[in-house]
């Protein structure tokens, strides 16, 4: 059995941002990082990629390539925590002994929870910016859309990025204005929740959007069945349990999610299946040398990348002081997360929002729900390299310093 000063599960922003900056201070063979896939993914770019506005080829790199020059990278998967005996066992049947442990192993995609989803995707107008494979049909899909009923859904879990079933309803809304192909077409929004977005505060204002764009929207409708062959989409109403069969000519579907097995069937998890940690301090609530964050934790707010940069920030302070023994006051999260809402090829609302307060967190000194066009080009052009250069490397931890700088020049009128 090896053994490490810190185990790290999972490769994705939440997993590098740590580990970079742990390594780098701990040093050789000190920090693993258990990882099965030989790819990095920067999902964000996804909306993009499904809207036609950026190459699905700038959203994957090598994994090696990100991977700390520090850490030792274990290229297999977890199947089982066992935080009793400060061990993870491998698909292989090896297991790793751990000081501490890090989880932020994401979120897993239930295809299966919609009956005849995986047999759909990718097929005859199906497709999700949700995979790997079926981002890159969405935007030949929009191409090739003649009129008729294009349908969108969003799902009966929690889910990562809360916003991406939205932003592709409004880029695809476009499109087919662009493409002469509006006036025959309905544009129709299915969700299972009760609202457009879940913080008032910019969910007014991206309603009124969805209404001026002509997008029909049904509330508490949860997609369970699709039938290809006859190109129908199943929903059921949660108010009053009705079914209703839609005829579809393109079908966008946000599948549900939930926390992955291999830590739901753990004695890290809530109730609920996600590792369960203090919400501020992201130290787990029973064995305080584990910690967690990004989309696997219990933490409850928005899951999204923007969420872990001031997660990681925290969590490393706080992990950082335990192994050096220090009594520090630990340091605190407060919830932010961001959620950019692309509503057109150049329009852009940033929202940025404490997820434990709803109150809004914005970095810029100008009211953020007005749609504008440099956000769009911020949040294309220049977080990605934020994203890469920044978060994974573990020196960027969110933009709560830039907000405090920027705070003299914020019109008193605004919140
Ligand atoms: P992930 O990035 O999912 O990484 C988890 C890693 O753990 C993976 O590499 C996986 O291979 C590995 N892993 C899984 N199981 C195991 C195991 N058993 N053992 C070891 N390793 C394992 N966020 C934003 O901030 N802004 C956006 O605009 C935005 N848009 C999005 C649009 C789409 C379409 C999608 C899909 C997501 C979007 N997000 C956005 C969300 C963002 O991508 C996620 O919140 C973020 O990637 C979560 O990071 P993570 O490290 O927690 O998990
Ligand atoms: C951010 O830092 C980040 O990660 C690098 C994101 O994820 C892709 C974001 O979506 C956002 C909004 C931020 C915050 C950064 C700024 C400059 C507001």
């Amino acid at each position: 059995n090896k053994n490490f000063r810190v185990v790290v599960v999972g490769a994705g922003p939440g997993g590098l941002s740590v580990s970079s900056t742990l390594s780098e201070l701990l040093g050789k063979d000190q920090v693993a990082v258990i990882e099965p896939s030989d790819k990095h993914y920067y999902q964000p770019l996804w909306t993009y990629v499904g809207g036609g506005l950026k190459d699905f080829n700038e959203s994957v790199k090598p994994m090696g390539s990100v991977m700390p020059s520090e850490a030792e990278w274990i290229q297999d998967r977890v199947t089982k925590l066992d935080p009793d005996n400060n061990q993870v066992e491998l698909s292989n049947g090896e297991r790793v002994g751990y000081d501490y442990l890090v989880v932020a192993a994401g979120i897993q995609i239930n295809w299966d929870q919609v009956k005849g989803l995986k047999e759909a995707l990718g097929k005859d107008g199906v497709t999700s910016n949700y995979s790997v494979d079926s981002v890159k049909k969405t935007y030949p899909f929009i191409q090739d859309f003649k009129g008729g009923n294009a349908v969108f859904t969003f799902p009966n879990t929690p889910l990562k990025c809360p916003g991406a079933p939205t932003k592709i309803t409004f880029l695809a809304e476009e499109a087919f204005r662009l493409n002469g192909v509006r006036d025959k077409t309905n544009v129709i929004y299915n969700t299972s929740l009760g609202k457009i977005f879940g913080v008032d505060h910019y969910g007014k204002v991206l309603q009124r959007l969805a209404d001026e764009r002509g997008i029909q929207m049904n509330f508490q409708t949860e997609l369970i069945e699709i039938d290809a062959a006859n190109k129908e989409a199943t929903f059921r109403n949660n108010a009053n349990q009705a079914i209703t069969k839609q005829p579809y000519d393109f079908l966008h579907v946000a599948p549900p999610q939930g926390p992955p097995s291999f830590i739901k069937e753990s004695k890290l998890a809530d109730a609920a299946g996600w590792v369960d940690v203090n919400k501020e301090t992201l130290r787990h609530n029973k064995y305080a040398n584990v910690y967690a964050l990004g989309d696997c934790s219990s933490l409850p707010t928005s899951k999204t990348a923007a969420a872990i940069t001031g997660e990681s920030g925290v969590l490393k302070t706080n992990l950082i002081a335990d192994l050096k023994g220090e009594k520090i006051e630990a340091a605190t999260y407060d919830g932010y997360t961001s959620c950019p809402l692309i509503v057109g090829r150049q329009q852009l609302i940033l929202a940025e929002f404490s997820g434990y307060t709803g109150q809004p967190l914005e970095t810029f000194p100008v009211d953020q729900r007005q749609i504008s066009n440099v956000s769009q080009y911020i949040n294309k052009e220049i977080i990605p390299s934020l994203y890469w250069g920044g978060l994974l490397n573990g020196t960027w931890t969110g933009p709560s310093k830039v907000r405090n700088a920027l705070k003299c020049f914020r019109p008193a009128n605004l919140a």
